[in-house]
């Protein structure tokens, strides 16, 4: 690896901009390593407007998001989309990518240029995922991938907060999980735009299709411009895929028909935005009160001689 004073970010730029696979996967290390080469990576990718359809895959382990995510790469590459697909483990800060690289199983893709797959664990990002995920969106972007599909580990809040990046979220339920319930408890079915009953191969998939649509049927859904379908598929065999790509594509244009998939990057915008000035702040913070100076101010408070409301005014004054 060379040093990072020798590393050309508009030349990396310029060569992701033409699809080059390992431009693309430097650019997202800088994103997942926090990287200082950050601020000049966004001034250089920005300037165009995202145009990807950004996709979230959520649901509880093992219903088979990999497996549909897998399956949903292959119908869209034959419909000549360029698919990037980011998967995120919101839980786990110390696993990297490496771990949970192995978890996809994208061996179907890996030889495929038109296919992107990056994977990212929150390792120390300023802002965390909810800046992190964003910046990984517009380098996938700026390859010029027409759909990015996003692969979350769990359903949790953090889950539902990255799936909330996305312009559109599936969320994937599975017979014999007692899936319906859970969705429903997890507050995810509010969120989702689209349902997917995955292996419905097995028994169970109806009970679940008819919890799916009593739970839907108490809950607000997320826009009420929107009803989201329910589908059926197996994404092992790949069968239903095609349809749930359709309805994808539908929700995509119904996005862009109504307004909301400028108000939803909007919002995507700004909850980055705030991701990186606390973190900022946070940062800044650590510096001003590390532990010898926190220590310090406790000691005062502990004795006396402050009140916790002057000595942390006296930090806040030293950023
Ligand atoms: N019968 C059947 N099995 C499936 C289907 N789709 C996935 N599976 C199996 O279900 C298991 C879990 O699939 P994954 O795709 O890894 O599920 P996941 O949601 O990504 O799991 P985590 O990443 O661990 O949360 C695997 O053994 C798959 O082979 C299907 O359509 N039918
Ligand atoms: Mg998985």
């Amino acid at each position: 690896m060379p040093a990072r004073r020798d590393v050309d970010v508009a030349d990396l730029i310029n060569r992701a901009r033409h699809a080059d696979p390992r431009a693309v996967a430097r650019l997202i290390s800088f994103v997942e390593s926090n990287s200082p080469l950050l601020r000049e990576v966004a001034a250089g990718l920005a300037g165009t407007p995202t145009r990807a359809h950004v996709v979230g895959l959520t649901g509880s382990p093992g219903v088979g998001k990999s497996t549909t995510t897998n399956a949903l790469v292959s119908t869209l590459r034959a419909r000549g989309d360029r698919v990037g697909v980011l998967a995120v483990d919101p839980s786990s800060p110390f696993s990297g990518g490496a771990l949970l690289g192995d978890r996809i199983r994208m061996n179907d893709h890996s030889s495929d240029e038109g296919v992107f797959i990056r994977s990212m664990a929150s390792r120390g990002q300023l802002g965390g995922l909810a800046a992190a995920v964003p910046q990984a969106l517009r380098v996938l972007d700026a390859a010029g991938c027409d759909t990015i599909l996003i692969e979350t580990v769990g359903v949790g809040q953090a889950e539902i907060e990255i799936a909330s990046l996305a312009d559109t979220t599936l969320l994937i339920l599975a017979p014999g999980l007692g899936d319906g319930i859970q969705a429903a408890k997890a507050g995810v079915v509010e969120i989702a735009d689209v349902y997917l009953v995955n292996k419905a191969d097995r028994g169970g998939a109806e009970q679940v299709t008819r919890d799916l649509r009593q739970v839907q049927g108490m809950s607000a859904g997320r826009h009420a411009g929107w009803k989201a379908a329910i589908l059926k598929a197996s994404a092992a065999s790949g069968e239903g895929i095609e349809a749930v790509v359709d309805a994808l594509t539908a929700h995509r244009s119904w996005l862009e028909s109504s307004g909301e998939l400028e108000q939803r990057r909007r919002r995507r915008a700004a909850t980055e935005i705030e991701a990186i000035a606390l973190g900022s702040v946070r940062e800044r913070f650590a510096a001003v009160a590390g532990p010898a100076a926190l220590d310090a101010a406790a000691t005062s408070v502990v004795s006396g001689d402050t009140d916790p409301y002057q000595a942390a005014e006296a930090l806040i004054e030293a950023l």
